[in-house]
């Protein structure tokens, strides 16, 4: 199904561009047959579409080997590398990306259909690399293809988890939980590195011996050591002019079979131990903006940060005498606290393993590294109990105790400290157990600490870390957010792409900002039928993919109004299912009006345990059931709750979009970057004054975004009141009626008390103020409404969107940290 859509989208944009069209090249067309033959060990008869993908994924990355090995060995060893720590990278599927940034789609495409196989057909064979949550994970990802893109040189390094997040089913409405088996069949992209190899040890006590010199060594004699095992994958650039190294660590086992136990007869003892081992790097946490907690959590963070550590040091050292110079030759980046026990095992590894003195030591530490923050929610913030600190980083806890003390001396040295501010920056928290706090640890132990959005980071200086920004004022600096445009826009919306080419020249495949030549033909007629036909292929294929998926028919000439991300309360899918709701009883109330025809698309995964969340994809589910098979809106409005929700399904979602939700509760939405994919692609917004909507109502005008709702500062306010939610009902009478009929059953007669518990939250508490936004919420919808039937004003404003956001490309966002905050040269 996907096929036939896609089948359309034979000429490559490069095409479009004037480039010759490429000729049939022989050598591909051989390479992936040699492949297919000698590493795949099949005959073309018997070759099924996996073979193909396999086979022309190993052709293509003999290409890109070629241009890896250059890139390392052009980059002379003096050269600055910026390392980007981060425990999520959520890639989706890498063949159609290198294809497409190495400029061979067309070459590629040609090859194999002249042996009888369809490109569109064997891409989408392969398995979503799905190594992330949500927006943070993702955001390394974008951040990867940015760097190659920009020629810097950069090591991406995390966890090669056996198991990526989730797949999700749908059983009658209620989330399942499958095991993501992404490696089951090989990985074409990745190389092992046997003899990349690092020991992190966990456990065990530390002996302090006294030195002649009057100092005091410590030994940390550990009671558990891991092996961690380097896994290579290329991240190529546009145009393949630069290519990085991804680099994930899998966990062994140093001893990974007592033979004497299982000579003894003991076979499950003889491989305890390497299950424990192997289980770090097991399964990624399916958590999003709620820490884990667990130890085996602790485990993971400090494993990868450990031998990602250790990696960087010894490159350093075969090339310089001691550590003094890291600064100049190496930037660490965490994203977000995840990696920041950074601070306290590089201190290790230098003071003692390589007898640096402690102050250089800090020095060294604090001009290197550098840490991203991605939320505000106290409940997200990292903390550790001391006491397992004690129990599986005995060492760490150590010099945490002294880069605290030191820290809260060098405040008492600057004048006199009341023990209210000792509480507030100090890094341990007293107030529920003693705990490690990983935000102020980061904080102090970087040169560079950012937001992800201009809101998010005035909210930093002011909220979580208003004291040590008091104490260090230069340190928080704004990063917003970005995207990266060959992804986004020209893999997903090849279409689209080819449109812009023709409309404002070839340089947009280079340049973001050159989008804005876009304003030249907004009022082209002409031009406008093109683009709204482009969307209408995008929407036929995504109505194919929701019927595919949910059974759901939908008419691709409706508006399609999409929320996809992680479901959470603080994105607020249920201000948008309640508006559903109300929309669906004023649609019955009144027939014969001529209301806008709109299908309500949704999807997303829901944390293991986050039985809310589970509950609001429930509600999805049984409003969908009931309005869909309901003949009296039939034709106007329509619900889909899309299972799966990856990378991949959203290439197809994105560039289908006509209206795009945003609506968290200003204040809580550190940036989001779906909003910029959508909007790229000519979805209009709805949204909060929140995260990065401030700034995309800056760039593409405030008459072409649509905000309601409250600010920042007003729903902190607000929250404060405790009766605002019995206020905000008892002043809409359209909101009372909708939660009496969702909270008695009206949507769930096989359970009428199901969302009782849903709707009572909201009635007491609504902390994310649901209740309060609603009547702006449902006006402002019903203002798009009227909107949509204006569709010269409509795409006017839509166009304008895809001109107007080139601002977001990722491009801009590694350029900034690039000058700002890693002072390293862009290519
Ligand atoms: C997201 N954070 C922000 N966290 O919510 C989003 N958390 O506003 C922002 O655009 C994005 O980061 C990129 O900056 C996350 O995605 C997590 O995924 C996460 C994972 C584990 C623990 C806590």
């Amino acid at each position: 199904m996907l096929k036939d859509a896609t089948l359309a989208h034979e000429a490559p944009p490069e095409a479009a561009a004037g480039a010759a069209q490429p000729r049939p090249d022989p050598d591909m067309r051989e390479a992936i047959l040699a492949k297919l033959r000698f590493a795949v060990g099949r005959d073309v008869s018997a070759a099924r579409d996996h073979d193909w993908y396999v086979a022309t994924a190993l052709a293509v990355r003999d290409r890109v080997v070629e241009r890896w090995l250059d890139s390392i060995a052009r980059t002379g060893p003096e050269k600055k590398h910026v390392y980007y720590f981060s425990l999520e990278f959520l890639i989706g599927r890498l063949f159609f990306d290198t294809v497409s940034n190495l400029n061979i789609v067309g070459e590629v495409r040609q090859a194999l259909a002249g042996l009888g196989v369809d490109l569109d057909r064997i891409r989408a064979v392969e398995p979503d690399a799905a190594l992330g949550n949500g927006g943070l994970g993702r955001l390394a990802a974008c951040f990867m293809e940015s760097l190659a893109t920009l020629d810097i040189p950069a090591f991406g390094y995390g966890i090669r988890y056996d198991y990526g997040l989730f797949r999700q089913a749908i059983v009658d409405g209620w989330q399942h939980e499958i095991p993501e088996d992404w490696l089951s069949f090989g990985n074409p992209w990745e190389f092992e590195r046997p003899d990349i190899k690092y020991l992190v040890r966990f456990g065990g006590s530390v002996e302090m011996v006294g030195r002649p010199d009057g100092t005091i060594q410590h030994i940390w004699h550990s009671a558990e050591t891991v092996v961690a095992v380097a896994f290579d994958t290329p991240m190529v650039g546009w145009r393949g002019r630069r290519v990085n190294t991804l680099r994930l660590w899998s966990a062994r086992a140093a001893d990974p079979l007592v033979l004497e136990a299982f000579n003894r007869g003991d076979h499950v003892g003889a491989v305890a131990d390497r299950m424990r081992v192997e289980a770090i790097s097991r399964v990624l946490y399916p958590s999003d903006a709620t820490p884990a907690g667990q130890e085996l959590r602790l485990r993971q963070e400090f494993f990868f940060t450990s031998a990602s550590l250790q990696d960087l040091l010894r490159r350093h050292r075969e090339r310089h005498p001691d550590f003094s110079n890291l600064p100049d030759h190496g930037a660490i980046q965490l994203n977000d606290t995840h990696p920041a026990i950074a601070v306290a095992e590089l201190m290790r590894l230098l003071v003692d393993e390589h007898n640096v003195r402690w102050d250089e030591a800090w020095r060294i530490t604090t001009a290197t590294l550098n840490y991203t923050n991605h939320t505000l929610m106290p409940e997200a913030l990292e903390t550790w109990p001391v006491e397992l600190m004690e129990r599986v980083l005995p060492r760490h806890i150590q010099i945490i105790y002294l880069i605290n003390f030191l820290h809260l001396e060098s405040l008492a040295k600057n004048g006199e400290i009341s023990a209210d501010l000792v509480r507030q920056v100090s890094l341990i928290d007293e107030s529920h157990g003693r705990r490690v706090r990983m935000g102020p640890l980061a904080f102090i132990g970087s040169r560079r600490v950012n937001g992800v959005s201009a809101l998010h980071t005035e909210l930093m200086r002011k909220t979580v870390f208003s004291d040590l920004h008091a104490l260090y004022p230069d340190r928080i600096t704004n990063k917003t957010n970005g995207i990266t445009f060959r992804r986004w826009l020209l893999e997903a919306n090849p279409d689209l792409t080819r449109l812009l080419v023709e409309a404002v020249g070839p340089q947009v495949l280079d340049d973001a900002e050159a989008l804005s030549g876009l304003e030249r033909v907004v009022g082209d007629p002409a031009f406008r039928d093109r683009f709204v036909a482009v969307r209408r292929r995008n929407k036929e294929r995504l109505a194919q993919e929701i019927a595919a998926r949910t059974g759901v028919k939908v008419d691709p000439a409706a508006l399609f109004d999409v929320q996809i991300k992680r479901i959470h309360e603080y994105k607020r899918q249920h201000l948008n299912l309640l508006e559903t709701a109300a929309l669906y009883a004023a649609i019955k109330a009144e027939p014969n009006r001529d209301w806008t025809p709109r299908v309500k698309i949704f999807a997303g995964k829901a944390a293991s345990s986050y039985v809310v969340a589970k509950l609001i994809i429930k509600l999805a589910y049984d409003l969908a059931q009931v309005i869909n098979n309901d003949p009296d809106v039939r034709g106007r409005l329509a619900v889909a709750f899309l299972p799966n929700y990856n990378v991949s399904l959203a290439e197809i979602i994105i560039p289908a979009a006509d209206l795009s939700e945003q609506i968290s509760t200003a204040g809580l939405e550190a940036s989001g970057t779906g909003n910029m994919k959508l909007a790229l692609n000519g979805a209009i917004t709805i949204g909060t004054l929140d995260g990065a909507n401030v700034e995309i109502r800056e760039q593409v005008g405030p008459e072409n975004i649509t905000i309601f709702g409250l600010t920042a500062p007003e729903a902190l306010a607000r929250k404060a009141e405790p009766d605002h939610a019995s206020r905000a009902i008892a002043a809409s009478p359209r909101l009372a009626s909708v939660l009496d009929a969702i909270g008695s059953g009206a949507f769930s007669p096989d359970d009428p008390g199901r969302f009782a518990g849903l709707v009572g939250g909201l009635r007491d508490h609504d902390p994310f103020l649901v209740t309060d936004d609603f009547d702006a919420y449902w006006e402002a919808q019903r203002g798009l409404d009227e909107l949509w039937h204006r569709p010269e004003e409509w795409w006017r404003k839509s166009l304008l969107n895809v001109a107007r956001v080139g601002w977001f490309s990722s491009d801009r966002t590694i350029r900034e940290y690039a000058e700002e905050i890693w002072r390293v040269p862009v290519g």
